[in-house]
């Protein structure tokens, strides 16, 4: 490589003919980006939620849902702190909501979704629509689409945020906007957009909006079925058991165009091939328990606890009673751009 280090004539080359004119030398920098496999600052973790749940609760104390507009603990990777992310790509955190509390009404160009992890029974609206959550829904904010939350019930509830804002932020194009009220008015009934779009139906003349599913909740009770129906069969996948991916019933994509979503069921004792792939992949832990082996490093994780899996870092997992995986990654924007990898060498 011929860089200003072995050959010192370049430096005043650089230094007054091309750095003036804002101009650089790719020859200096070429091997950082045209590298022959994935170099990522995202490092494998493990938050466990046995360790991190009372101090969440205690920002309750602190600042109440209003104050802060959105309570959450940002869930960030140790290898990119202070850049609020849990993967090069993508945002994580925990959100807390107490009884009678409201999370206003806003809008912004990031996508959302929200993985219930602990009580049930208070509602995320969007676009004047009301969907009550129960612990593994998946709820998603489509791009631009107003939201709020509330919990009307008497105790806590907390959900696992996702959103692509370190990816729009790449982009630029964040905008955002607050409702001018607390509360968007509600304008159709509870489990509408299920009712017409998640049974296999849609409404004739039903246009396409902006590539994320008209279905706003995927309720788990429905999801846990469809994973014991599966299990009847037994094809279990060697990398990844019984694994679904979340669809958009408009174009059979992913519930979102910039996070794609699954949920996976690995039988009591099954140890899975190694694997790896190109998105790094941020899990939730439904039910049950295990261990996994991401990156050569080993995590033990029980129900709740939430880890992550850098791009292309060799995985495999063990469940020690059956265990249920949530996960979500940037995958629909790989596939989309035809740069997306796996590698089952191990099965
Ligand atoms: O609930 O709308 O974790 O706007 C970060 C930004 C949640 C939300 C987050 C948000 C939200």
């Amino acid at each position: 490589m011929i860089t200003a280090e072995v050959r010192p004539d370049l430096a005043s080359y650089y230094n007054q003919d091309c750095d003036p004119k804002n101009l650089a030398p790719l020859w200096e920098v070429l091997h950082t980006f045209a590298r022959s496999t994935p170099y990522s600052d995202c490092q494998p973790y493990i938050w466990h939620y046995d360790e991190i749940r009372d101090t969440l609760l205690k920002s309750a104390d602190l600042i109440t849902a209003e104050e802060a507009e959105r309570r959450v603990l940002i869930l960030e990777n140790p290898g990119m702190r202070g850049r609020y992310r849990v993967t090069t790509s993508l945002y994580a955190g925990l959100q807390l909501i107490m009884p009678g509390e409201i999370a206003p009404a806003h809008r912004h160009t990031q996508s959302a979704l929200r993985f219930i992890i602990e009580g049930s029974g208070a509602y995320t609206a969007v676009e004047g629509e009301k969907t009550i959550m129960s612990e593994g829904d998946f709820v998603i904010t489509p791009s631009w689409t107003w939201h709020d939350h509330g919990n009307e019930t008497d105790s806590p509830m907390i959900w696992l945020d996702g959103l692509d804002v370190p990816l729009i932020e790449t982009l630029d194009v964040t905008f955002a906007e607050q409702y001018p009220n607390k509360i968007h008015p509600t304008t159709r009934p509870n489990g509408d957009s299920i009712a017409r779009y998640g049974s296999g139906l849609m409404p004739v003349d039903h246009q396409q909006q902006n590539g994320a599913s008209p279905v706003f909740n995927y309720p788990y009770a429905r999801t846990r079925e469809v994973l014991e129906q599966m299990r009847k069969t037994e094809e279990w996948d060697l990398c990844h058991g019984l694994k679904l991916r979340y669809v958009n019933p408009d174009n059979g994509h992913y519930a979102m165009p910039t996070i794609g979503t699954f949920m996976q069921l690995l039988p009591k004792a099954y140890e899975t091939s190694i694997y790896r792939c190109t998105d790094a992949t941020v899990y939730s832990v439904v039910e049950g328990s295990g261990r996994s082996v991401i990156g050569g490093q080993a995590f033990e994780w029980g129900k709740r606890d939430h880890f992550v899996v850098p791009c292309w870092a060799p995985q495999c997992h063990v469940a020690n009673e059956d265990a249920v995986l949530f996960s979500f990654s940037d995958r629909p924007i790989q596939v989309g751009m035809g740069i997306w990898r796996e590698d089952r060498a191990g099965a």
